[in-house]
């Protein structure tokens, strides 16, 4: 495959695999060739049309000039119609132990196998130049292109949906896009539509407590959890069928970052996330998930106290334990935006055998309108010949021709049964390796109506609310807050009210005093407007239960190892005159434990240590913030620590640093610096293992000491605590 050319050349080998050796016939690289038209003709001269004389009018017959402008001008195609934002990368799949007793899949069965994924990440709402940060959930969507055909498990990082039923897929999402004779606001649920919808639908609470918790705003797509949301089944080559819910646990664990800082990020790098992911791919800090699965006997169908066909459920953790069964390693950046990611189309209906689906009603649907979107966003049934979404085994069957069909089919015959062509392509029998969909047992009514057993819509919300540590409860209040508080209209904002009362009052409570609204007493249940027009809207009531246990500790992001601060991203505040020792002794520290560090400084290029060496800046005060930082140090110097206390925005990235509860360390000779923050009198007087964690500030004159410290700290990601009992200015 060709070498990318010098000038694209990673830090590290991104590695090759079957799927990145199949794209190498398409690519094109114009290093080092001559120019020429799309008919291969040597273009002499693409700077001025042809014209009748120097300033003329333009000819017609200038069939460079068209073909160049033709080509421009139908370079766009439709943006996803959902999860239009979003960024991709190769990688590959490895197994830890055959799963021979749930599934024929091969690739779940086969440990020496590395099969190839490509992945992309998105948001839902915004459009295809909006802001990664925005408050949303995000798409987690992995095309596994396995020795049997494309498997794509088509997620979410978060393991519930908002409606029970596709049909109500484009209402949802009319509902959360820009109002439609505005087109205000973008990339947010915060406004009228959006929380008119939920207040009148109540199958989407626990939905609503995901998304307005903190996994709404991911620190990075490598740090967020993904979730194949439907129960889907297993099916073994005895034909025995298991549900199977699957997940995504990332190695590095899962962390968000704060409301406050996500809105900076978005005007200071609406790329955040992207970037993110793309460096941490250069510079070989290849991101890993492993896959894990909750596996349910049959049998046990309504075993459970919710049904596992309703996507607004989960099973927790504690009832069925997930086990990990394999890794997924990204470690290749695509070449091509435009022909990788964005011409990658993912479906759930693209299965093999081994992996079935069940009756969920959501996942039935989307198994229409995968398929049926791409003819529209790709332009024809020939999509999936594009090089991205072709398998890696060859395809043979009888479909023919459409618009921009690439393969040459040879033969007369293409149709089956056939005699002339001996009958080829054949069918496979199931032995070998032919797909046959799961045998279930169907004998029923032709019905338009929901399960009773759908109808618990507040259990599951509350079991989510329990599990969170204090400060991420404060959090969802502070969401809905500011979510209902954009919401112009004062009966939806009652009505969400009512929604949450049911809940959990004190969150009800909380959200009501900021709104400065009452709390339904004695709260009537929801009114459910998602009914057939002939139903009693008795009989599509709310089922109030408590959830069958009190709490669930994977659900809460407090619960994440913090033991490694690997790619985590360092700002050092430094200027000339700087203690070039303590800022080269942590530096070497932090690198060693995975960080990336980054020197941030009044000007640009590089700057001057006390000892004339010369150090260099990656960013200056004006183009870097500390919102795209994880922690902050400030090395001592007397020059350096007088320039940076001098400077209004290296006091301000400190003061925000600071407010997002993030780790910020200083040399003991560098406390003028910490004295010009509003936070200075927060700072403890002695340090020590205890404050350091309790605090996540650290002085010291030992930069050994301070690293060993700083690590520690960085590792515990933020410190909520700090955000009581009120929030320090920035
Ligand atoms: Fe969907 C895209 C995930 C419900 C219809 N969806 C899309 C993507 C993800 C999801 C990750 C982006 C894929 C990519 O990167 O190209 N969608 C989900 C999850 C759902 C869900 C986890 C619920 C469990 N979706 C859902 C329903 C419908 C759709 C109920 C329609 C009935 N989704 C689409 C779509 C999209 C899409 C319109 C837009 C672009 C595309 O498919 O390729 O067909």
């Amino acid at each position: 495959m060709a070498k990318r050319k010098a000038q694209q050349d990673p830090a590290v080998d991104q590695p090759e695999n079957d799927k990145v050796r199949s794209l190498a016939p398409f690519m094109e690289d114009s290093t080092g060739e001559r120019m020429n038209t799309n008919t291969g003709l040597l273009i002499n001269d693409d700077q001025n049309s042809l014209k009748a004389g120097e300033r003329g009018a333009s000819l017609l017959e200038d069939f460079i000039l068209r073909e160049k402008i033709t080509h421009f001008d139908h370079e766009r195609i439709p943006e996803r119609v959902v999860h239009a934002r979003g960024s991709g990368a190769h990688g590959v799949f490895k197994l830890y132990k055959p799963l021979g007793e749930y599934t024929r899949a091969n690739f779940l069965n086969d440990t020496e196998v590395e099969t190839p994924v490509f992945v992309r990440f998105s948001t839902v709402a915004g459009s295809r130049g909006s802001t990664d940060l925005a408050r949303d959930v995000r798409g987690f969507a992995v095309k596994f292109y396995t020795q049997e055909g494309n498997f794509d498990l088509v997620g979410n990082n978060m393991p519930v949906f908002f409606i029970q039923d596709a049909i109500k897929f484009p209402d949802l999402v009319h509902a959360v896009k820009p109002e439609p004779d505005n087109e205000i606001p973008q990339a947010a649920s915060a406004h009228d539509t959006f929380w008119d919808f939920i207040s009148v639908m109540p199958e989407s609470a626990h939905m609503i407590m995901w998304l307005m918790s903190d996994r709404a705003i991911p620190r990075s797509y490598r740090m967020m959890e993904g979730f194949g949301v439907h129960t889907f089944r297993l099916v073994n080559a005895a034909g025995v069928s298991h549900f199977v819910k699957f997940h995504w646990k990332p190695l590095l664990g899962v962390h968000s970052v704060a409301w406050d800082e996500a809105q900076n990020i978005s005007g200071k790098d609406p790329d955040f996330h992207r970037r993110d992911l793309w460096d941490a791919i250069e510079s070989g800090s290849f991101p890993e998930w492993e896959l894990g699965l909750q596996i349910v006997p049959e049998e046990d169908e309504f075993k459970f106290d919710f049904d596992l066909l309703d996507p607004t459920k989960i099973i927790p953790e504690e009832l069925v334990p997930v086990q990990r069964i394999g890794k997924m390693t990204l470690n290749r950046n695509p070449e091509n935006f435009f022909a990788e990611t964005e011409q990658s189309a993912f479906h759930l209906g693209h299965v093999v055998p081994g992996i079935d689906f069940t009756n969920d009603p959501l996942l039935q649907g989307r198994l229409f309108s995968y398929t049926d979107t791409q003819l529209i966003r790709l332009g024809g049934p020939n999509f999936q010949e594009i090089p991205i979404n072709r398998p890696i085994v060859p395809v043979h069957n009888n479909q023919r021709d459409g618009y921009m069909r690439q393969t040459i089919n040879r033969g007369k015959v293409s149709y089956g049964p056939n005699a002339l062509g001996d009958g080829f392509p054949i069918q496979s029998k199931v032995s070998e390796g032919g797909f046959a969909s799961y045998p279930e047992r169907i004998d029923a009514r032709k019905v338009r109506a929901r399960s009773k057993s759908f109808l618990d819509h507040f259990s599951q919300a509350k079991l989510f609310f329990n599990s969170q540590s204090d400060p991420e409860k404060d959090h969802i209040v502070d969401a809905l807050s500011f979510e209902l508080g954009k919401v112009q209209s004062g009966e939806v904002r009652q009505r969400m009210l009512g929604i949450l009362s049911m809940i959990d009052s004190g969150l009800a409570t909380q959200v009501a005093f900021k709104l400065r609204l009452p709390v339904p007493e004695d709260p009537e249940l929801p009114m459910n407007r998602s009914i057939p027009a002939d139903a009693d809207p008795a009989d599509y009531d709310p089922e109030v239960k408590e959830p069958s246990i009190a709490s669930s500790a994977a659900l809460s992001m407090a619960n994440q190892p913090k033991d490694s601060i690997e790619t985590r991203k360092i700002a050092f505040l430094a200027a000339d005159g700087v203690d070039g020792t303590a800022l080269q002794t942590v530096k070497s520290a932090l690198e060693n434990a995975g960080a990336v560090v980054e020197v941030i400084s009044t000007r640009q290029n590089y700057l001057l240590s006390e000892a004339n060496e010369q150090i260099l800046v990656n960013h200056s005060l004006l183009t870097a913030a500390s919102v795209l930082y994880d922690a902050v140090y400030v090395p001592g110097g007397t020059n350096s620590v007088a320039e940076i206390a001098a400077d209004a925005d290296g006091v301000h990235f400190l003061n925000e640093a600071f407010k997002h509860c993030k780790a910020i360390a200083a040399d003991a000779g560098a406390t003028q610096v910490i004295e010009a923050t509003n936070f200075a009198k927060k700072v403890p007087d002695s340090f020590d293992d205890e404050t350091v964690l309790m605090e996540g500030i650290v002085i010291s004159e030992d930069p050994a000491q301070l690293s060993e410290w700083f690590i520690k700290a960085i590792a515990q990601h933020r410190f909520w605590d700090r955000e009581k009992p009120r929030k320090v200015p920035a």
